[in-house]
């Protein structure tokens, strides 16, 4: 399925969105980095490894009403997803997972999705995060099994697995998908779909990344991913996950209008709204809602928030 002629892939893959979901509609989810950089962890792709000079520093935890200051702005600014992101390995108990709940009741309170990414977690720490409140546990596979050994070293493809297992235990909402651009083959990208698609239930939100090669990681010097590659990637996932929502994340600042347009029809149905992602920049929201007003799109309503103030 993954190497039809892409223009046939791409007409069912749009038949398939179109009868599984509403099409016009596409999610906007903001980012923020609540703890940012001196990571322990290898990621051969990520700014915030300790093991990479990139220039960005290790800050501390970001404090709960810095947090909800900036949900609030996001959602004024249109974005109907939080998601908090941290540079950990994992999870440890103690005052700073403490306080990250307290974010997750915040933002929930100031009438977004929530969403975290705080690296590895064990099942008492999945219920702790669905009983503050959190939606959504973002947690990527990346690649496919054989190729990240060569991306990573300092965890494996199973950790991995396992925490998506205690996420969805918890019976917290599962977002997982991956990276394209490290080097990978095509085989590898098709092992990462079956990963995906063969999780039971399906992730409910699948994040496709291009990679931002930043200077100073091992993966600095990578060519971009050509564009019908990135398109085939979503064309195939909304067949394989036609419930999932399909992200077009990290890398889109590279991406032509005329891209993103294909990849909308190919089933792509969320992006990452706000100037920045992690620690490197996005594209601008009102070039964003720009483009989702030509295409004839329009960016989910966001809940309302609770009356009484946090
Ligand atoms: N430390 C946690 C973890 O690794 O799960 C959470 C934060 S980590 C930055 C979240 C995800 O961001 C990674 O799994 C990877 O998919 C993505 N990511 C990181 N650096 C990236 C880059 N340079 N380009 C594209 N995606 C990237
Ligand atoms: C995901 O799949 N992509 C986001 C989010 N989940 C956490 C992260 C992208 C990070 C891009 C590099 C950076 O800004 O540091
Ligand atoms: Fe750490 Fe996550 Fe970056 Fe890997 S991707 S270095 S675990 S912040």
């Amino acid at each position: 399925m993954y190497h039809r002629g892409l223009l046939d892939l791409v007409f069912d893959a749009a038949r398939v969105h179109r009868a599984t979901q509403d099409a016009a509609e596409v999610q906007c989810a903001s980012l923020l980095s609540v703890k940012t950089g001196g990571c322990p962890e290898n990621c051969s792709y990520c700014p915030q490894s300790a093991h990479y000079s990139t220039g960005v520093e290790a800050e501390p935890l970001m404090t709960v009403g810095e947090v909800t200051a900036a949900a609030r702005t996001a959602k004024a600014n249109g974005a109907d997803r939080f998601c908090l992101g941290a540079a950990w390995r994992e999870v440890q108990d103690g005052p700073a997972f403490d306080r990250v709940l307290e974010m997750v009741g915040a933002v929930k309170r100031a009438g977004l999705e929530t969403c975290v990414t705080l690296g590895m977690l064990t099942p008492p720490q999945a219920a702790r995060l669905r009983d503050a409140g959190l939606d959504y546990y973002n947690h990527n596979l990346d690649t496919g099994p054989d190729f990240y050994r060569q991306i990573i070293t300092t965890r494996c493809y199973e950790d991995r697995l396992r925490t998506l297992d205690a996420v969805r235990e918890a019976g917290l909402k599962v977002c997982c998908g991956g990276i394209l651009g490290m080097g990978e083959s095509h085989d590898d990208r098709i092992d990462l779909l079956h990963e995906l698609a063969r999780q039971d239930p399906q992730p409910e939100s699948v994040p496709i990344n291009t990679l931002v090669a930043v200077a100073g990681t091992p993966l600095e010097d990578r060519p971009p991913v050509a564009w019908d590659d990135l398109l085939r990637m979503v064309a195939a996932a909304r067949i394989l996950m036609p419930h999932a929502r399909i992200r077009l994340s990290a890398g889109r600042l590279q991406m032509s209008d005329t891209l993103q347009a294909f990849c909308f029809l190919a089933g792509a149905n969320s992006i990452f709204l706000g100037d920045r992602l992690l620690t490197t920049p996005n594209a601008d929201a009102d070039g964003d809602f720009a483009l989702l007003e030509r295409l004839g799109l329009r960016a989910v309503e966001p809940r309302e928030a609770e009356t009484v103030s946090s």
